[in-house]
């Protein structure tokens, strides 16, 4: 009887441990704590667009969740950010998948010059993308959100007025930005955004091709007196988390994340779109710098040299298996559906 009674209560006792969750033991000593990674400084766009979703998930979680920011590539660098988050060092990374042409291959297909006009259509674009596709690149991992620059322009020390100015010029560019300066002629560096400050300075490259908030952001406007608007190519980022993470955390705040996925997409869209234009006009009125407009028949022949970079593609990414014809399709159809075409 008493050795009955004390299994009983034995039973009784495990259970109250195993289904109070974190009622009881250490996890009720305070919130969850996730650590995000970033790798440009903090006044930059990821980084900005990072301590937006902090602010968003601390308080739709009440406070149940804290997320603690390291910008500045202080935690993980540009080029470790995805497997650093795979192994763990950090919890959820920023990542701009240009970086790595041939580990993204489908969502580094919204960088083909496709005529993209902005972040915002842009971002849920790409967004939509990776809700269709579900590439494998991104099997080991939850993702959290993604989206794009703005379109890309060159900015740079010395006026390109003209294809004729482009030949032969150091650029800095990565991915399928860099690929298309090549086709115009000019001869594209890789190198990841936050070498570029120093790669300018030392006159390693003449300048970059990517968005134009950076010009303020990173004060490129204070070296580059000139930007060649072409409006070509965005950068796809994506925003990861540690899968052993993800599955660890409550119903409650997975729903809450997820909620979020979209919503974070558009806002940094949007963000991004308005800051671009805050960065053109100060890049003007401060720094002098003048931006040069090609004509239609000018934009017409540098668009003509691109033509064979989407079909290049479709055809040795085809050739790997991937249904490249549907991909470039559907970036072209979300795109026209996010600018109300
Ligand atoms: C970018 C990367 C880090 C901080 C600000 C930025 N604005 C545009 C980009 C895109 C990019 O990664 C690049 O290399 O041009």
């Amino acid at each position: 009887m008493r050795q009955k009674l004390v299994v009983i209560f034995g039973a009784f006792f495990l259970a109250a441990l195993l289904f109070t969750g974190p009622g009881l033991g250490p996890a009720a000593a305070g919130p969850i704590k996730l650590s995000y990674a970033n790798f440009p400084p903090a006044p930059t766009f990821p980084c900005i667009q990072m301590e937006r979703w902090k602010r968003e998930v601390e308080r739709r979680t009440g406070g149940k969740v804290v997320v603690d920011t390291y910008p500045g590539g202080t935690l993980l660098g540009a080029k470790n950010m995805m497997d650093g988050v795979i192994a763990g060092q950090a919890d959820i990374g920023c990542l701009c998948m240009a970086y790595q042409p041939g580990r993204f291959v489908i969502t580094n297909a919204t960088s083909l010059p496709l005529g993209i006009p902005n972040s915002r259509v842009g971002s849920l674009m790409l967004w939509d993308l990776y809700k269709k596709y579900r590439p494998k690149a991104f099997s080991k991992v939850k993702v959290l959100t993604m989206f794009t620059t703005a379109p890309s322009n060159i900015m740079s020390r010395i006026p390109i007025r003209s294809l004729g100015d482009i030949r032969g010029v150091d650029l800095r560019a990565s991915g399928g930005a860099a690929q298309i300066l090549k086709f115009w002629g000019a001869n594209p560096v890789g190198m990841p955004m936050p070498a570029t400050p120093e790669a300018l300075q030392k006159g390693v490259v003449k300048g970059l091709f990517s968005s134009l908030e950076v010009m303020k952001d990173f004060k490129f406007a204070e070296l580059c007196k000139y930007a060649t608007l072409t409006n070509t190519a965005v950068y796809p980022f994506a925003v990861v988390m540690n899968m052993e993470k993800w599955n660890s955390l409550p119903p409650d705040v997975q729903k809450v994340l997820e909620m979020l996925g979209t919503q974070q997409s558009a806002w940094t869209g949007t963000y991004m779109d308005n800051h671009a234009a805050e960065s053109v006009a100060w890049s003007k009125k401060v720094q002098g710098v003048e931006f040069i407009e090609l004509s239609a028949a000018q934009k017409a022949e540098w668009d003509a040299r691109l033509k064979p970079i989407t079909e290049k593609w479709v055809k040795e990414t085809g050739a790997k298996g991937y249904p490249s014809k549907a991909i470039v399709e559907d970036i072209l159809a979300f795109g026209k559906m996010y600018s109300g075409l």
